[in-house]
């Protein structure tokens, strides 16, 4: 095939990119060039990198889906590695400051998404996917939104794409600021999936006019002259967004034809869109389920009406849609970009299910674009995170790769003690965590990628695993964490668990000792303290520990506390003053007790947003020390 395929990268990266990235970027533009690009991108400027992702895009649609992650809050390419043992293909970020506008904190965050979208392109070798809450010009408490309660009221579009005008001047000092931070990534040669004015008919950002939708397109073409032609920004592929619905009609569309003629009005031309996505989140009224069983085709057949030719996009949803029902019923959607990882929405399992599918692309299943080396990548497969292992010996397997092919050696490595929610933690962290004092052994890795691993005579306790790739460059990449129990016995799996209250927007009691580390308990917010959460081992044993895994709504104060008759409690540990912004698990030993209800007792919140948030509290008759 003369499009993009595995051959065309083994000839111009592997061998060149490996010695001399640099030199290597000319000669895959020379190549391109000698075959010509397949694709022609709105901006005829583009850099070869950016094209490279475009044509690699191209190859692929129909074929597969490409797996991405909004990086919005804790949804970030790392939650989704130690969820999933994968990373995404695709790592979101947002060109929203967040905090006051201008303020030394609204430059960090913008500081930090060019820095993490750098290190996502050239280290990891993965797509960077950027979109804007352009918070509202001529206010300095401007928000993206229109109304209340996050909202600061719609912007008078006419008169800020007229040049002259106050709002114009405030606009245009707006798109400067971004400009300069986008134009970090235009020298680095990152190529930027630009989702500028997103879900742009949806009604709820000011930058949708609702009386008047052309005013909303010619806002998008007054932002791609200024960067493309005033700027030089020559590495965005510009990603047109509709909304999931469109609540800007007077009257509301009565038929399809009526809605795609009216989200058309804010479409700005061929010219100016490479890409058109949506975004889908479930929604009964629109006859839409939920990701686990819809492929979004309705979606599809009206997005390929407002943008025809175009290849097209699920930019936001709240999980990735249903690869089996997507591959029977045909979208070629291009990509899926889940908004949240974990919890009711985007479970764990389902994470599990989607990223290991062969019809979505992964990470390490991408080419390598970027022309230079890029890390590893491995991830551990047995055990599962959160596995009691009886026994003290464990079987570890996974998968181990480079797409440059320079895998230089892969080393398992094991911290004794709690278990940390490494899905809240960069590369970074966990590489400092695993010591080289922590190491098990060097792994053998067929040709195939796959190792096994046997861990012998491990003393009983407590764990979190780790693999290590290095590539014969340098670069480490670090595997999803995997934390174990080994040859220890948790007498409240299995056990009766009651709690004083659970959140509408939690999960019950039972998940907290259901021996799965990302399912958990939350107490109702509104609720008064003390909350509880108590477990029924169903008959007296002898108790000396409590583990308690909490997520980032821990209580900085509480108590453990023992019973009998679930009527009078006996204290036998206190908490006081925790502090740790991941939360983590904590482990409590006291003198050995007899009892048949254990109870954790919680007094003092953490965070005024949620109450407490348990995901699993273990109790042991014996927990060694370390
Ligand atoms: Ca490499
Ligand atoms: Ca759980």
């Amino acid at each position: 095939m003369a499009c993009w395929g595995e051959g065309t990268v083994k000839v111009y990266v592997t061998p060149i990119g490996l010695i001399v990235p640099l030199a290597c970027l000319l000669v895959c533009s020379s190549n391109f060039q000698k075959q010509g690009w397949r694709i022609e991108p709105v901006d005829r400027d583009l850099i070869p990198e950016a094209r490279r992702v475009l044509e690699y895009l191209k190859s692929v649609q129909g074929k597969k889906m490409l797996s991405g992650i909004s990086g919005s809050q804790d949804a970030q390419p790392w939650a989704v590695l130690h969820m999933t043992g994968r990373e995404p293909a695709i790592a979101g970020g947002d060109m929203a400051g967040w905090h006051r506008k201008g303020s030394p904190l609204y430059h960090q965050v913008l500081q930090r998404t060019v820095d993490r979208a750098i290190y996502w392109w050239r280290k990891k070798g993965g797509i960077v996917a950027l979109q804007w809450h352009w918070m509202k010009p001529c206010n300095p408490e401007g928000r993206a939104w229109v109304d209340p309660p996050r909202g600061t009221g719609p912007l008078d579009l006419a008169k800020a794409i007229t040049p002259g005008t106050e709002e114009h001047q405030a606009l245009m000092e707006d798109l400067k600021v971004t400009a300069d931070y986008l134009q970090q990534l235009a020298e680095a040669r990152v190529p930027v999936l630009w989702r500028p004015l997103h879900e742009i008919d949806g009604g709820w950002f000011w930058w949708t006019d609702r009386e008047k939708p052309e005013n909303t397109a010619a806002l998008w073409r007054l932002m791609f002259n200024y960067f493309v032609k005033e700027r030089k920004l020559h590495n965005l592929i510009w990603v047109y967004n509709a909304a999931h619905v469109s609540h800007t009609r007077k009257p509301p569309a009565k038929t399809f034809e009526e809605e795609v003629a009216h989200r058309k009005r804010y479409y700005p031309g061929d010219e100016y869109v490479d890409i058109a996505s949506i975004d889908t989140y479930p929604n009964p009224k629109l006859g839409w389920g939920n990701c686990q069983e819809d492929a979004r085709k309705r979606a599809y057949e009206l997005m390929q009406l407002i943008a025809p030719g175009k290849m097209l996009a699920i930019a936001e949803d709240a999980g990735l849609i249903n690869p089996d029902v997507a591959q029977r019923e045909g979208p070629a959607w291009l990509y899926c970009s889940a908004w949240w990882v974990g919890g009711k929405s985007n479970p764990v399992d389902w994470m599990r299910k989607t990223f290991n599918h062969e019809h979505y692309l992964t990470l390490d299943e991408l080419p390598v674009l970027t022309g230079g080396n890029v890390m590893p990548n491995v991830r551990i497969v047995k055990p599962v995170d959160g596995a009691s292992i009886l026994d003290s010996k464990v079987s570890l397997s996974g998968f181990a790769s480079d797409r440059n092919g320079n895998l230089r050696r892969v080393t398992l490595y094991a911290i004794r003690g709690a278990w940390r929610n490494w899905f809240l933690r960069d590369d970074k962290e966990v590489l400092e965590a695993f010591q080289e004092s922590k190491r098990l052994g060097e792994l053998k890795v067929r040709s195939d990628g796959s190792w096994d691993f046997i861990w012998d005579n491990v003393a009983p306790g407590i764990y979190n695993v780790v693999a290590l790739a290095e590539d014969s460059e340098g670069l480490v990449a670090c595997s999803n964490a995997v934390r174990v129990t080994v040859g220890l016995k948790n007498l409240a799996l299995g056990a009766k668990a009651t709690a004083s209250s659970t959140s509408r927007w939690g999960e019950p009691p039972e998940t907290a000792i259901d021996g799965d580390p990302y399912t958990m308990w939350w107490s109702d917010n509104d609720q008064p303290d003390p909350q509880w959460l108590m477990v029924d081992l169903g008959k007296e044993c002898n108790v000396s520990a409590v583990t308690v895994l909490w997520w980032k709504a821990y209580a900085k104060d509480y108590t453990i506390e023992v019973s009998s008759d679930a009527r009078s409690w006996h204290e036998v540990a206190r908490v006081t003053g925790r502090n740790k912004y991941h939360g983590d698990m904590d482990m409590l030993r006291f003198k050995p007790v007899r009892a048949r209800f254990v109870r954790l007792h919680c007094t003092k919140r953490a965070v005024t947003w949620q109450a407490y948030t348990v995901f699993e509290f273990g109790v042991w008759e014996h927990l060694p020390e370390h």
